[in-house]
């Protein structure tokens, strides 16, 4: 299987996030991609090739002109200001008050986020727009006639909606990449976020299409971060309404209960019958996360793959969340290993 990945990834580093009440050590940070990349050396998976460039237009079919220009230009207006630490909002628009973008840097950081875990960088634009490269060409290879590809994108992506970041995440690689595969030419693109977070971004911006499926097992958001989008009644709205599958479980739920969901989450997708399968992969579902809840084990990881794989279809996956970073490596690696045939 193709890897496509980028050091430029390293260049986006914050120096810590609102965790337990404490500002701690970000849990998502370089040594992640580093590691998954060793793997998959290690793993002699297939070739390892660096990204092409896609310019912005690509990300601007996705994410809002507006949104783009900020964080295009939020680490040279926070500095502007005298700040060399990293730019985090301090406060949010909640009910009754006004969705207006301020003119201050303070203020813009508040409108375009939704949490405090989520630093912007010196090194962050670089990072998340050769993140996008790294997964728009994942896809342009599925277009070209791959049938796996493996985009080490890092920051990941699903938590960020057409114009807002957050959970670490900036871009939403995986809905660009499934954009670009629809406007080159495939009728049905599925996502199947298998992150343990609900991917909120990657639902709200294809919430009201049918020709983009979205699938999530995540943990559930009454217990769960993101916590205010993710629930089984989200099924989708006007043309996209049967086209959002949320399939949220309970913490500590077992590896056979997340796997009939994922058995579930299958049969939507093989009825869909999309041109692509995109997989936001996520492997914070790890028993050892140190920020989650439930429970897969190593081996299981190859299970996932092939579960995924039965499906035959040209899939791109996109990284996304894992923070047992010793592990990361080898859980990702079982997971594409698993995907190919034969099963
Ligand atoms: C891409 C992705 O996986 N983003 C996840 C963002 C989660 N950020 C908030 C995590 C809060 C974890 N608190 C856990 C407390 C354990 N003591
Ligand atoms: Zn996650």
């Amino acid at each position: 299987m193709l890897t496509i990945y980028s050091d430029d990834h390293r260049l986006h580093h914050g120096q810590g996030e609102l965790n337990d009440g404490k500002f701690q050590p970000c849990f998502e940070f370089p040594a992640r991609a580093d590691n998954i990349l060793a793997a998959v050396r290690d793993a002699q998976l297939g070739e390892i090739i660096a990204p092409d460039t896609f310019g912005l237009e690509p990300i601007r079919r996705v994410h809002s002109p507006q949104f783009v220009a900020f964080l295009e230009e939020a680490w040279g207006l926070w500095t502007a200001e005298g700040r060399s630490s990293d730019a985090l909002p301090l406060n949010w628009p909640v009910r009754g008050m006004r969705q207006i973008e301020p003119d201050y840097i303070d203020g813009k950081l508040s409108y375009f986020s939704f949490d405090a875990a989520t630093p912007i960088t010196a090194g962050t634009w670089t990072a998340i727009t050769s993140g996008a490269n790294v997964a728009l060409t994942g896809a342009k290879k599925l277009v070209d006639g791959e049938t796996r590809a493996f985009a080490l994108c890092r920051p990941p992506g699903h938590h960020a909606a057409a114009d807002y970041y957050g959970g670490y995440c900036f871009f939403n690689n995986a809905a660009i990449a499934a954009q670009y595969l629809r406007d080159q030419g495939a009728k049905r693109v599925a996502i199947l976020d298998v992150d343990y977070h609900h991917g909120n971004g990657t639902q709200s911006i294809f919430y009201d299409r049918n020709d983009i499926l979205f699938v999530s097992i995540h943990g559930d958001p009454r217990q769960e971060y993101p916590f205010f989008l993710g629930h089984a009644d989200e099924t989708g709205e006007g043309t996209g309404k049967g086209f959002n599958l949320n399939l949220p479980l309970p913490w500590q739920s077992s590896a056979d209960d997340w796997f009939s969901a994922l058995d579930t989450g299958l049969q939507r997708i093989s009825d869909f019958a999309p041109d692509h399968l995109v997989v936001s992969l996520g492997v914070d579902t790890f028993i050892d996360d140190p920020i989650s809840q439930f429970r897969l084990r190593t081996p299981d990881y190859l299970e996932v793959g092939k579960r995924i794989g039965r499906l035959d279809l040209p899939t791109l996956f996109v990284m996304e969340g894992g923070y047992a970073v010793s592990d990361i490596g080898t859980n990702v690696v079982n997971v594409l290993r698993g995907s190919r045939p034969p099963f």
